[in-house]
């Protein structure tokens, strides 16, 4: 997850979360990727031309308000991680820009997944329950979230609109709970929401550069999947430049290219949801047993 840092000479710069005492360049030997902050109160862009931000001269302050958000925002997500944890559940956030496909998606997931799993949905839109009516009617536990009621209309999820979601789920009849973030490409990957893997659902009509344009959103997720493969005949989209593009951006996320809309390689979206939820399940039992509980 990106994080925005004050440097001591006033320059503001985009981190990953794990990444630090770093130099400031566009990537990392290992690939990990740094991003300018339009916060920035420096600019400096190692000779790179990224735009005037002379302007912005409350940078400083901007990014000690935002550390301490996030870092609020980390501590519940911490204690959402907990609880989810407590009843075996595994959680996967699921993000992107509006109209990728999440909903489209989830709702071939939840029937497909119905057999071996219990699966639950914190359902976060700005406004309406149009997502919601269609998850609800395929028999999942849905918690609608609607950010424009109480939580100031947020481009996003953050850790309490989702525990507010988590508390009216019925968690102990739940084996996944799976998230699915307000369609978004910037501000959903800032906050941490507790979840244990973060899902991003690219529509390829979106053009082959968007890795490169939004690398946090890119960059933090752990499963990208690449949907509306059945428009591949009317576009002119470049496969391999896209996943060259990711590639720089993520080296290491698992790539699921799919149609939410024909079916066509839906099953290996569904194969690494399994996964996630039968590691949520054993993480549990061994924790239980690691407590002596009978
Ligand atoms: N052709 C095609 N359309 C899709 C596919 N997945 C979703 N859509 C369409 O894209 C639009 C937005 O989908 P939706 O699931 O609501 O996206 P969300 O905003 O990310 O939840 C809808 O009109 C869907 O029918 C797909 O794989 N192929
Ligand atoms: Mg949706």
């Amino acid at each position: 997850m990106g994080r925005f840092h004050r440097h001591p000479d006033g320059t503001v710069h985009e981190h990953d979360h794990d990444d630090d005492g770093h130099d400031h360049h566009d990537a990392d030997a290992d690939g990990d990727a740094e991003v300018e902050a339009d916060a920035g109160g420096g600019g400096g862009g190692g000779g790179r031309d990224v735009g005037d931000h002379s302007g912005y001269e409350t940078g400083s302050e901007r990014v000690m308000v935002l550390e301490q958000i996030l870092g609020e925002n980390d501590r519940l997500a911490d204690g959402n991680r907990a609880l989810l944890a407590g009843h075996g559940i595994a959680s996967v956030n699921v993000m992107s820009s509006p109209g990728a496909g999440k909903t489209s998606l989830l709702a071939r997931t939840i029937p497909a997944l119905r057999d071996r799993f219990r699966v639950g949905v914190v359902e976060g839109d700005i406004a309406t329950s149009i997502d919601a009516d269609v998850l609800s009617d395929l028999g999942a536990q849905v918690a609608l979230v609607n950010t424009s009621a109480g939580f100031g209309g947020e481009c996003h999820l953050d850790a309490v609109m989702v525990r507010a979601g988590l508390d009216r789920l019925r968690l102990d009849e739940l084996d996944l709970v799976i998230i699915e973030n307000v369609g978004n490409l910037v501000c959903p990957a800032e906050f941490d929401v507790g979840q244990d893997a973060r899902a991003m659902v690219y529509a390829i009509t979106e053009g082959e550069e968007k890795p490169l344009k939004y690398p946090v959103m890119f960059h933090a997720a752990d499963v990208v999947v690449v949907n509306k493969i059945d428009l591949l005949p009317h576009l002119r989209f470049d496969l391999d430049a896209f996943r060259s593009n990711l590639e720089q951006v993520n080296p290491v996320a698992t790539v699921i290219e799919l149609s939410a809309e024909t079916g066509e390689g839906v099953d290996a979206w569904i194969d690494w949801l399994a996964a996630q939820a039968v590691a949520g399940r054993s993480a549990a039992t061994t924790t239980a047993g690691g407590r002596g509980a009978d």
